[in-house]
């Protein structure tokens, strides 16, 4: 049976984490693509490398050349600058927007069969100008954001109570950011609500600490921003879109009606399977749950708006 075949466009840090995971499990072969010459090539080979220890029989390649994504089954979009000191949200967004158009555009000539995860930031942003530039069904174009905002949640509730990690299971919706909306009603503890479990007062810090949990990291790191819980997260949806598993978790689609939002990319609960995004999930929301959603949604709206005053969409 022939292999699925991944390619990862950015070879940094988050890039990288991605394609370890998914040569360690066996998951599919891989290419890494990056615009520095030899890094994705040494990357490539480091991770062949390893395989007659770490496992894994898939093949790995890294390459300077778009080329190298032809008849891809999915396509991590990493490639993207992160924020220099000095630079405007706005301009990051035009930047990394503009590197997505390109890398989306490639896509759609090289790999016109292929999924496509978005990971770069602005996430939500990145995710709308991916699907647009594609011109993709919506199935076919979501973004890592909710996975990671939710398994940070659930790692800090498990350290609050003393369980295992993987008894928790999270959910955060909205946009990647500031707006994000954690749900501590929908966040259990093998099937308990943490509202049973937890004080709300624990509860309003842990969400606090979920919605700053990139800014923790960066803070510590003083250079660049979390990978291993990114790649981890965006290496489990495509794990799961390729060997049809169906998870139900948090990820950034494109809206048509769902939560009451149109044009419009933000986290919401989906499930994934052999065909992408499979269904939104709806759930029911409180007053305050959905005007949080809604506030996310605008966030995503303006960042939208500024890519079309510059042009970008
Ligand atoms: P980094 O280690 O800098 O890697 C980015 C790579 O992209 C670099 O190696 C660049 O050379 C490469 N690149 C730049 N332009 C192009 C291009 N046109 N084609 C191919 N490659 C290119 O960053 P990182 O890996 O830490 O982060 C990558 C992106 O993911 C950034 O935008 C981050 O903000 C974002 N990110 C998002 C999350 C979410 O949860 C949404 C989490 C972590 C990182």
């Amino acid at each position: 049976m022939k292999r699925a075949k991944v390619a990862v466009l950015g070879a940094g840090n988050v890039g990288a984490t991605v394609a370890a995971r998914l040569v360690e499990d066996d998951v599919a072969d891989v290419v890494l693509v990056d615009v520095i010459e030899g890094m994705p090539q040494g990357k490539a080979l480091d991770l062949a490398e390893a395989t007659p220890v770490g496992g894994g029989s898939v093949d790995v390649a890294g390459s300077n050349d778009y080329a190298a994504i032809a008849g891809a089954d999915a396509v991590v979009v990493t490639a993207g600058i992160a924020r220099k000191p000095g630079m405007s949200r706005d301009d990051l967004l035009a930047t990394n927007a503009g590197i997505v158009k390109t890398a989306a555009d490639e896509i759609r000539t090289r790999a016109p069969g292929a999924f496509v995860v978005v990971v770069t930031n602005p996430l939500d942003v990145m995710t709308y100008l991916a699907w647009k530039v594609t011109g993709f069904p919506r199935a076919r174009v979501f973004g890592m954001a909710g996975v990671l905002d939710s398994t940070r949640f659930a790692y800090f509730v498990s350290r609050e109570l003393g369980v295992a990690a993987r008894d928790v299971a999270a959910m955060v919706l909205g946009g990647h950011g500031d707006t994000m909306v954690p749900l501590p009603r929908y966040t259990t503890v093998s099937g308990i609500p943490i509202t049973d479990l937890l004080p709300p007062e624990r509860i309003t810090k842990l969400v606090a600490r979920t919605r700053e949990g990139g800014a923790e990291i960066v803070a510590l790191l003083k250079q660049g921003s979390a990978f291993y819980a990114p790649g981890a997260s965006a290496a489990a949806m495509v794990k799961s879109l390729l060997r049809d598993e169906k998870r139900l978790m948090p990820a950034a689609a494109i809206l048509e009606g769902e939560f009451g939002e149109h044009d419009v990319c933000l986290g919401v609960p989906v499930v994934i399977g052999a065909g992408g995004v499979e269904r939104v999930v709806e759930l029911k929301l409180t007053h305050e749950e959905k005007a949080a959603l809604r506030k996310s949604a605008d966030a995503v709206r303006e960042g939208i708006r500024v890519m079309k005053e510059r042009g970008l969409v």
